[in-house]
């Protein structure tokens, strides 16, 4: 890969993970094919959903509401979850069988009780940023490549906001597994493409 290419490696916790409190179906799959892949970036970074266990998004926090129900909030709708990616907690720790010892950045998103952070650049407000954007640029990186959980959240988010920013983007769908909640992984798909993103398969890189 180019030196002004960077991999993101997207939310790839146990809790997104067999077993794990918002588990994605087949969500360990990619996790050797991530390995790999990163190998060939010189550039690497992995993004953490890091959540206070009293976070807005989760059902457990509105009394009466249960997992997966939607909600209207300040920012616009918002899914409830089950709680999951609380910080410190084992289920927020990365996959133990992630192996990308030259990654640069760990980036922690969530953190705010009152927003949620599907994207790693910008907060569900659309407004609070993460200084990744800032963090990539200031390096001389233009061109993203992104994996991980989920497609249709947290990798979708991201890839729409990279494009906002002005990365080359490019989602490897093999290198992700979706929730698909009523539709939404192929609505992410349609937003992903309208913004700008392009999508390619490992065995292209
Ligand atoms: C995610 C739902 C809630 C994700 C994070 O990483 O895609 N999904 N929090
Ligand atoms: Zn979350």
């Amino acid at each position: 890969m180019q030196n002004n290419a960077a991999l993101l490696v997207i939310d790839v916790q146990n809790d997104f993970c067999t077993g794990g409190a918002l588990a994605v179906p087949d969500g360990d799959a990619i996790v050797p094919l991530i390995n790999r892949l990163a190998a060939k970036f010189a550039t690497v970074v992995i993004t953490q959903d890091w959540h206070p266990a009293n976070h807005i998004s989760f059902a457990a926090n509105h009394p009466g509401r249960q997992p997966f129900e939607t909600t209207s909030l300040p920012y616009g709708e918002q899914v409830l979850w089950p709680t999951h990616c609380v910080m410190a907690s084992h289920g927020a720790a990365l996959h133990p069988n992630l192996t990308i010892p030259h990654a640069s950045l760990i980036l922690r998103k969530g953190l705010h009780r009152q927003v949620d952070s599907y994207s790693a650049f910008l907060e569900a407000d659309r407004t609070t940023k993460t200084g990744l954007d800032g963090y990539l640029t200031s390096r001389g990186i233009t061109a993203l490549y992104l994996c991980g959980l989920a497609t249709d959240y947290c990798v979708a988010w991201s890839a729409e906001d990279a494009r906002t920013f002005g990365f080359k983007t490019t989602v490897i769908e093999d290198a992700c597994r979706a929730i698909d909640l009523n539709g939404s992984l192929a609505a992410a798909w349609a937003r992903m493409g309208a913004a700008g993103a392009a999508r390619a398969h490992s065995a292209a890189l």
